[in-house]
């Protein structure tokens, strides 16, 4: 099979055109990897080409070994995502160590993948263990108010996660875990890889500073669903702080646990104040 026509494939590149649509991906910012299964490899195994050769990643992965990943290209567009996927996006194959890559399909124009797949891998790995293999995707965008949040609250998983939940009802029912918060860091490499990861085992999302939101996930619904929610209460949150109003009313840490407790979640006990 053509790997243009796999409905997983086509599933990635509608989840690229939903971001760009949501406004989260400026030029080339953002990117998204998802892990394949045995047999969507298996599927679309005839297109590959192996005579790209082995990149090292700087980190390393030993539980991702021989996986492959379709990963955005490093300076390509979401927008461009579905007008030219095959320049656009690339699927990678892992070698044996789990410490490198090479390319065998997409990318014809040249390039490699994100810049940001130290990130990505290492969070697969950590992911990967922590949902015992269900995790398959990891999403990194650049939504304006969660990033605009950074600059007003203090750079904490709880003041982070508390005032997320507060600023909608669904979120403790759709991220009863709390969202993750890495401070400034350079983009790229292997340090901001390494501080994410130790987040995201117990995350399923973090938030950089001044930068964005890494969200993972089993599937693209998911994913794009965890990342929708965050943003959309910290849009609700940056409205109400810049409309100038006192906070008349919220949700209550008994309001919150009353969620807990009905939607059957539980939530991070240490986020909640004394009962
Ligand atoms: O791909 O978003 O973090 C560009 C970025 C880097
Ligand atoms: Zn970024």
């Amino acid at each position: 099979m053509k790997v243009l026509s796999h409905p997983t494939i086509k599933a990635y590149i509608r989840m690229c055109q939903d971001g760009w649509e949501q406004g989260w991906h400026e030029r080339n910012g953002g990117n998204l990897t998802y892990r394949l299964k045995a047999d969507e490899v298996d599927a679309i195994r005839e297109e590959f080409t192996f005579e790209r050769p082995w990149t090292e990643l700087g980190v390393s992965a030993p539980n991702l070994s021989g996986e492959h990943f379709i990963a955005t290209g490093s300076g390509k567009f979401f927008r461009n995502v579905a007008l030219c996927p095959e320049e656009s996006i690339c699927i990678c194959e892992m070698n044996e160590r789990g410490d490198g890559y090479r390319v065998v399909w997409g990318l014809t124009a040249g390039g490699r993948p994100t810049s940001e797949f130290p990130s990505h891998i290492m969070n697969h790995s950590v992911r990967v263990k922590a949902t015992n293999g269900e995790c398959r995707v990891i999403y990194h965008a650049h939504p304006a108010n969660i990033i605009a949040m950074t600059y007003i609250l203090p750079l904490t998983a709880k003041a982070f996660s508390r005032a997320l939940w507060q600023s909608a009802t669904e979120c403790p029912v759709v991220f009863p875990d709390g969202v993750g918060v890495v401070g400034w860091m350079v983009p790229g490499g292997a340090d901001i890889a390494l501080a994410t990861s130790e987040l995201m085992k117990e995350f399923d999302a973090a938030v950089w500073a001044h930068h964005g939101l890494f969200a993972s996930g089993p599937d693209f619904d998911i994913t794009f669903g965890l990342m929708h929610t965050i943003e959309k209460a910290a849009e609700i949150y940056m409205k109400v702080v810049s409309s100038g109003k006192p906070v008349m009313q919220t949700i209550t840490d008994a309001d919150l646990r009353a969620i807990a407790r009905d939607f059957k979640v539980t939530l991070r006990e240490e986020f909640l104040d004394e009962k």
